[in-house]
């Protein structure tokens, strides 16, 4: 078997989680106590099929009580937002171990994170970590979640990071991480997080999908019509993008392509391992019962701005690789039709020495919908994974928010009071614009 363990780091990273496995266990028949539906309700009669066709094992543990229990832990250094699962709907779901918070949190601090508050749980996690890692015959990877912001996202991940890569070396470290963003974030001192953990955990993952509050913000907003978006809309479309990443860990099929091999494709270079994430359709529940979308339509809408989780122009990048992971009620000739006309846009623009880079999986099931959710049932959709050196301007952005505070080395006695030294500050700099040349040089012509 190829278990994955989650870990869910800090308020964004646990809410997110929250809503992830709320859509797991709609996907499988889960109850929120564990026990899969039973089969002879009517109404999973296909759910029947579906089971057969699902290795959701990857994610859940089975207990012999015949109870699936998650393959994940949630971690905060304060206890609210854990207590919010702990007395939640599906507090039933995990066992208390799984659950940790301490007493007090990072205070929007790295340095807290990932010294001084950080330190005192870290062997405690690692420990559950371990607990959760033995319960796996052939542990595959571990999916982190987190924001770049916060002082636990960023801080305590980084320190666990290093942690893990030591321990778990051989496994795939894939990362989701909350990027920043003015109109939602809750402290001014995000960039220097987001550039702090970005430094020290770059060489411990191998991949980080970046999902930007701001850009799911807009599409809640714009697409999906919700007047003034929530958390819990914006971390729902998340969990659906999620899902979409991690269906082919969960689901078996005949054109099933597992995700670390859509990793081989992605990333070129080990430190060049940001994609871009877009998904479509994303459309309102009023709206889908007079759209008909075509494989076609649900292709294009990938390579259009509106349906990007961040805020990046790729028509001013170069695509390295791009993933399709489809779902649903999908063929293989229509795909091929699709991505041949998406290859004759001029818009669409490859770097020289990967021209073709298109790498496409499909899974028959089609993406559940959440109760209270604000996205349509649909038959099919997509998830695009792309690698371009449009990201870059992502990262330009926060460089230079840094710079601006940097420059003045405000709230800078906040971190060395928590046992930082300012020559970490400007070391990650570097290592960033390190990182904005990177792109630069990988999007060259010959
Ligand atoms: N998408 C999403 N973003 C969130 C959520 N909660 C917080 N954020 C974002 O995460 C950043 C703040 O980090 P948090 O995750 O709240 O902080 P933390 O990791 O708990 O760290 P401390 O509270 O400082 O110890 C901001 O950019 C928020 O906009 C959430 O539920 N969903
Ligand atoms: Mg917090």
């Amino acid at each position: 078997m190829r278990e994955c363990l989650s870990i869910h780091i800090g308020q964004a990273g646990v809410q997110i989680g929250d809503a992830c496995w709320e859509l797991y266990c709609l996907e499988h028949g889960i109850q929120p106590d564990g026990v899969i539906l039973d089969c002879k309700q009517d109404q999973v009669e296909n759910a029947q099929t579906e089971h057969k066709n699902a290795s959701f094992d990857t994610f859940f543990c089975e207990t012999r009580a015949g109870k699936h229990v998650p393959r994940a832990l949630f971690m905060d250094l304060e206890p609210t937002i854990i207590d919010g699962i702990r007395m939640g709907k599906y507090h039933s779901l995990f066992h208390p171990e799984q659950l940790v918070s301490g007493k007090e949190d990072a205070a929007n601090n790295y340095a807290r994170g990932h010294y001084s508050v950080g330190s005192e749980i870290i062997d405690l996690v690692l420990e559950r970590i371990r607990k959760l890692a033995k319960q796996c015959s052939g542990l595959q990877g571990l999916l982190i979640f987190r924001s770049f912001g916060g002082g636990t996202g960023s801080g305590f991940t980084s320190l666990l990071m290093e942690q893990l890569s030591l321990e778990y070396s051989k496994k795939t470290k894939l990362e989701f991480s909350v990027y920043p963003s003015p109109r939602i974030s809750t402290a001014i001192v995000e960039p220097y997080n987001s550039i702090l953990t970005t430094h020290s955990t770059i060489e411990h993952s191998d991949c980080t999908f970046m999902v930007d509050n701001e850009a799911i913000y807009n599409i809640c907003h714009q697409k999906l019509g919700v007047d003034h978006p929530s958390y819990g809309s914006i971390n729902r479309l998340i969990g659906q993008v999620v899902s979409s990443i991690t269906a082919s860990l969960r689901f078996e099929g005949p054109l099933n392509v597992d995700l670390i091999e859509f990793q081989t494709n992605l990333v070129p270079y080990p430190r060049i391992h940001f994609p871009i994430t877009a998904f479509a359709p994303i459309i309102s529940a009023e709206k889908a019962y007079y759209e008909q979308l075509s494989v076609l339509d649900i292709t294009a809408a990938c390579f259009e701005f509106s349906n990007q989780l961040v805020k990046c122009n790729p028509q001013l990048g170069k695509y390295m690789a791009c993933c399709l992971l489809y779902r649903g009620d999908v063929v293989p000739k229509d795909v091929n039709a699709a991505i041949a006309a998406m290859k004759s846009r001029t818009s669409v623009q490859f770097v020289d020495w990967c021209p073709t880079g298109f790498k496409v999986g499909i899974n028959h099931q089609p993406p559940a919908v959440m109760p209270r959710g604000d996205l349509a049932r649909i038959q099919r959709a997509v998830c695009m994974l792309s690698n371009t050196t449009a990201i870059v301007e992502a990262w330009a952005r926060l460089d230079h928010k840094f710079d601006l505070m940097y420059s003045k080395k405000a709230f800078l006695h906040w971190y060395i009071t928590e046992g930082m030294e300012q020559g970490e500050f400007s070391e990650a700099r570097e290592d960033l614009a390190a990182l904005e040349r990177d792109y630069e040089e990988v999007g060259l012509s010959f």
